[in-house]
């Protein structure tokens, strides 16, 4: 029998881990009952602080991911970790991975891992990837940490759903120029650069520096830019100086220090209103494709039979285009759905 949401949610709330995986795997169907799940927990929700740690394959995310969460626990609080698409083709076997990697907080109440596979997944990683957060946050866990394989679209939409978005790189990768090409550091809060007790690593954080200043301060750049030190300034990001820190994630080494700043970026959203500024956002953003897909599925449940096929068939024919026949098909609909309605009311 499938599980009632109401007794999911009701259970899940007392801290039981077992209704918590259930509920996780039930909010990730998209159906009616995980609506109804996600309804019941949303007014519990707004209270985690949603992080993102994004980067290329093989960089140290879960590494890191795992020590950021055993320097949250030392504070007291606690923290979700979603590993999402572990089953990218770069990872290939990567959940065994990545428990192994974590197993440093298993058995630890305060940590829950969650792996999702979210490829194919409908409306996209960050429908499910939001739904998923929203328990976490619902249950009552301080810190969410989201790590995602920045390959593609999966890092620019990390951004939508975390507060703070950590960008990982590492020294030997080569990936440095492709990173800064793919727009991935536009959306980092900080910049780790990872494995630093690795060759290189002075290196990749020079070029991350270089990378950035040009394209940010052109050949203009005056003396003054240039502080006390010899160091160049961090680059910022509407008030918020985005720093750039050296990590080693097999000894810890400088985790302490992400987590601070981590913690200042916070005071900062805060004290800048862009902490609700970022909430209002991630809401609209979820109502959005919410909207969308739940207008989809009407008009697609609502159609007679070979309908669809008839549809597709005037494409092929070439005897409408795409854009019109949804002009048309969005016209028809509301057409009959004030009939109908008119009918009621008559
Ligand atoms: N020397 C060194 N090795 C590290 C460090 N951090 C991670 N590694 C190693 O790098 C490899 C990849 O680490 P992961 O944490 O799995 O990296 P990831 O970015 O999560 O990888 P994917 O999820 O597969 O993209 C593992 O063998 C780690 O042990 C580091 O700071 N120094
Ligand atoms: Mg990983």
């Amino acid at each position: 029998m499938p599980p009632n949401p109401a007794d999911l949610v009701a259970q899940a709330l007392t801290g039981n881990r077992l209704a918590l995986a259930r509920l996780l795997t039930l909010v990730e169907s998209q159906t009616d009952s995980a609506i109804e799940a996600l309804n019941l927990i949303f007014p519990a929700t707004g209270n985690a602080h949603r992080v993102g740690i994004t980067g290329a394959p093989g960089t140290g995310k879960s590494s890191l991911t795992n020590k950021l969460a055993q320097t949250v626990r030392r504070r007291g609080e606690t923290a979700a970790i979603l590993a999402v698409d572990p089953s990218s083709p770069f990872t290939g076997g990567a959940i065994l991975g990545d428990r192994i990697r974590m197993r440093e907080c298993a058995g630890d109440p305060g940590v829950f891992i969650r792996s999702m596979a979210s490829r194919g997944a409908l409306g996209g990683l960050s429908l499910t990837t939001n739904a998923a957060a929203e328990v976490l946050d619902g249950v009552g866990f301080d810190w969410i940490l989201v790590e995602t394989v920045g390959t593609g679209q999966a890092e620019v939409e990390i951004a939508s759903l975390a507060h703070t978005v950590i960008v990982v790189e590492a020294p030997g990768l080569g990936d440095e120029i492709q990173a800064i090409k793919a727009g991935i550091l536009e959306i980092a809060d900080l910049i780790l650069v990872n494995k630093a007790d690795q060759p290189g690593a002075l290196r990749t954080e020079s070029a991350l520096m270089a990378a950035f200043h040009a394209a940010e301060r052109p050949a203009y750049r005056h003396h003054s830019d240039i502080d006390q030190s010899g160091i160049i300034p961090p680059t910022s990001k509407d008030g918020w100086s985005i720093p750039i820190l050296r990590t080693n994630a097999i000894d810890g080494e400088g985790v302490d220090a992400v987590l601070a700043r981590v913690l200042e970026h916070r005071t900062f959203l805060q004290e800048s209103g862009q902490w609700q500024a970022k909430e209002t956002q991630r809401m609209q953003h979820a109502f959005e494709q919410s909207l969308r897909h739940a207008l989809y599925t009407a008009w697609h449940d609502a159609l007679p039979g070979d309908a669809y096929d008839d549809l597709l068939r005037q494409l092929n024919n070439r005897a409408i285009s795409p854009q019109q026949l949804a002009r048309q098909t969005v016209q028809a609909w509301l057409t009959g759905s004030k009939s109908e309605s008119n009918r009621h009311i008559s």
